[in-house]
């Protein structure tokens, strides 16, 4: 998930470039606003926690772009990419360490680990709104 914060700062096209350079294919595409409801069954485990409302506030306040990527080892890739939730521990040459200042306001979110992903990925989508395709270099890839 892109959030509200990276898409203000007009980084959606940044973030998706990078994995789609990576080597990694796009199954799932889709810009919205979070509903409360959303929100809360995503972070559902802070629930309870003194920074759970603010999070909340923070995830509704603005268009979220909700991805779906595939490819080898994807959701541990994704994560290395993406850098440490606290981006002043995130490693220079991640999203979050390239871009980012922030625990709150970390630019993106992604699933970390294969429950998660479909859980999240039914939070989000249809079934009818994933994409199934090849690409001719998916050879090279895996
Ligand atoms: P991610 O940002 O990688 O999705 P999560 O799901 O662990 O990471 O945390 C979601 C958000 O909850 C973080 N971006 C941060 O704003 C907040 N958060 C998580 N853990 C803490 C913590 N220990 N102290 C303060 N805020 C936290």
């Amino acid at each position: 998930m892109i959030k509200p914060d990276a898409v203000g700062r007009r980084l959606v096209g940044e973030c998706i470039r990078r994995f789609e350079q990576r080597g990694f294919k796009l199954a799932g595409l889709k810009l919205q606003v979070l509903t409360r409801e959303q929100a809360e069954r995503h972070y559902g485990e802070h629930q309870g926690k003194p920074f759970y409302a603010p999070l909340l506030a923070f995830i509704t306040s603005g268009p979220t772009v909700q991805m779906i990527w595939e490819g080898a080892d994807v959701i541990a890739q994704a994560r290395r990419m993406i850098g440490a939730t606290n981006a002043f521990e995130a490693e220079n040459g991640t999203i979050r360490g390239d871009w980012a200042l922030s625990n709150r306001y970390n630019l993106v979110h992604a699933s970390d680990a294969p429950d998660t992903a479909e859980r999240e990925i039914a939070l989000y989508f249809d079934v009818n709104e994933l994409v199934d395709y090849s690409m001719p270099d998916e050879h090279w890839l895996q």
